[in-house]
């Protein structure tokens, strides 16, 4: 007898997310200025390529055709981030109303065709000039060490949220400050491409500061029926071995990782471990009074983006020599400030996606399990998950993609997992929607459910987007995985 399928709840959001700069082009077009990441991708040698978001994938101009393929494939919700230059391109000041109407067509088209929107404000473009400015003077330099753009970003919130605030119900303040702070700030993989581990420090503590503070902004303007939460990358990090060093390379990741976000959103702290790791590096006086009652503002969700798990042990000298295996980018300096000359990266089992990121969907279970015990009553998002393989299209003009039609089985089954486990998980967001520029790695990885020639930019919905919209019409996901 056949056994029954997987079961989600009434109501599950079956979205797919995306990013401005990832997708949307037309970088210089309607008042849109430089954000640091096309300052950084126009730097020779720092995006695989030499490629820029300069075109991306035309969203900027194909953005109603994008909207019905989405509805062609019955999304319920699609997760987008606002282009901070577009709207307010100095980051201060008046907001550019080209800028915004592009916004309120897109959410006015979405829910034409019943897809809910899900505004991302802040997904790594930040105007370039408030990379370029430090009014406080800190030897940290602008950008997000610098405290002021954590209210800069609060205006821009509070811009955004007056325009959109009628007609989009979910907000989330930012995307991954982990990737934001260390590897813009500390490994120099992102944009602005800065090494220095104390301006990483600085960032981090920005970012929450900017949540806090943008959250309140958005109250302020949004109707009590919003909901305004964050997305966070926690890392579903494991020890090696249950050593007792090994699991205080798991501590120090940790508190890195994750707890120096969900320290200060959750519980208004910084964590005594985490401060002392890095003692060395800061006093962390960048600190101020009240700034950890703004950053615990109540979430009304927490958004969890997951790929992959990592393994960490105590530092061994021959993986001090070799080449990092944090998944995060090859660069001479860490993300890991204060923690990497204690801690070595270890690859988890299992199959490789074209990332080089194993595949293990049992941590995405383990965080959504994690955070329901540290964020209760707070509902669950999964607000980006999915995997880069080499898609082509075949003979028969279709793109076949079975390896990723397996990854998204078995991390939705995952989900599902939690959910009988008690995690009140709400939605889903396939990373992503449509094959776009995957930052360092420019266009040679595909993440994308709908495949883009990028000399055409003609779309193709892939095997996994036909799976993946059958999902979304039952709501029933098969137990087993069954190829196409
Ligand atoms: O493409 C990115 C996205 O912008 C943020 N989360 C991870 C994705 C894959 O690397």
């Amino acid at each position: 007898m056949a056994r029954e399928n997987l079961r989600f709840p009434p109501g599950f959001l079956w979205g797919a997310a995306t990013a401005a700069y990832q997708i949307e082009g037309a970088a210089r077009e309607d008042g849109r200025t430089p954000s640091i990441w096309d300052t950084f991708s126009h730097t020779p040698g720092k995006v695989l390529g030499g490629d820029t978001g300069d075109v991306a994938v035309d969203h900027y101009h194909r953005w109603r055709d994008d909207v019905r393929l989405m509805a062609d494939l019955g999304l319920t919700s699609y997760r987008f981030s606002v282009s901070w230059p577009r709207v307010q391109p100095t980051g201060r000041g008046p907001a550019v109303q080209r800028g915004l109407d592009f916004y309120r067509g897109l959410v006015d088209e979405l829910l034409a065709h019943g897809i809910r929107p899900m505004v991302t404000l802040y997904h790594w473009d930040l105007p370039q000039e408030l990379e370029d400015a430090f009014p406080s003077g800190s030897a940290a330099g602008g950008g997000w060490p610098e405290r002021d753009t954590a209210y800069r970003f609060a205006e821009y919130a509070g811009i955004v949220g007056e325009a959109l605030g009628d007609r989009v119900e979910m907000w989330s303040t930012l995307n991954e400050p982990w990737c934001s702070a260390f590897l813009g700030y500390g490994s120099g993989v992102h944009a602005p491409g800065r090494t220095d581990p104390v301006a990483a420090l600085r960032a981090a503590h920005h970012l929450n500061l900017a949540h806090g503070l943008g959250a309140q902004a958005l109250r302020e303007q949004l109707p009590a029926r919003a909901r305004i939460g964050v997305s966070l990358n926690p890392s579903a990090v494991r020890p090696l071995t249950a050593s007792a060093a090994d699991m205080d390379a798991r501590r120090r990741i940790d508190a890195l990782a994750n707890r120096v976000f969900t320290g200060p959103m959750l519980r208004g702290t910084y964590d005594d471990d985490l401060v002392a790791d890095t003692a060395r590096l800061t006093d962390w006086s960048f600190v101020q009074d009240d700034d950890l009652r703004i950053t615990r503002h109540p979430l009304d969700f927490l958004g969890i983006n997951y790929y992959s798990p990592a393994v960490v042990s105590a530092a061994t000298e021959e993986d001090a020599a070799g080449p990092r295996k944090d998944g995060h980018g090859a660069s001479e300096h860490s993300p890991w400030p204060g923690a990497d000359e204690h801690v070595s990266f270890h690859r988890a089992p299992g199959e490789l996606t074209a990332m080089d990121w194993p595949v293990d969907p049992t941590g995405l279970t383990d965080l959504l399990l994690e955070y329901t015990a540290q964020a209760p009553g707070v509902p669950l998002y999964v607000t980006e998950n999915g995997a880069a393989y080499d898609d082509k299209p075949g003979e028969d003009g279709q793109v076949h993609d079975p390896d990723r039609v397996r990854y998204l089985h078995s991390h939705i089954a995952a989900v599902h997992h939690a959910i009988l486990a008690g995690a009140d998980v709400r939605g889903y967001f396939l990373w992503s929607l449509l094959d776009n520029f995957e930052w360092a790695y420019g266009y040679s990885k595909r993440f994308g459910a709908v495949h883009v020639d990028y000399e055409t930019q003609a779309r193709t919905p892939k095997s996994s987007a036909h799976w993946y919209a059958r999902l979304a019409a039952s709501g029933e996901l098969p137990r087993e995985y069954v190829a196409d």
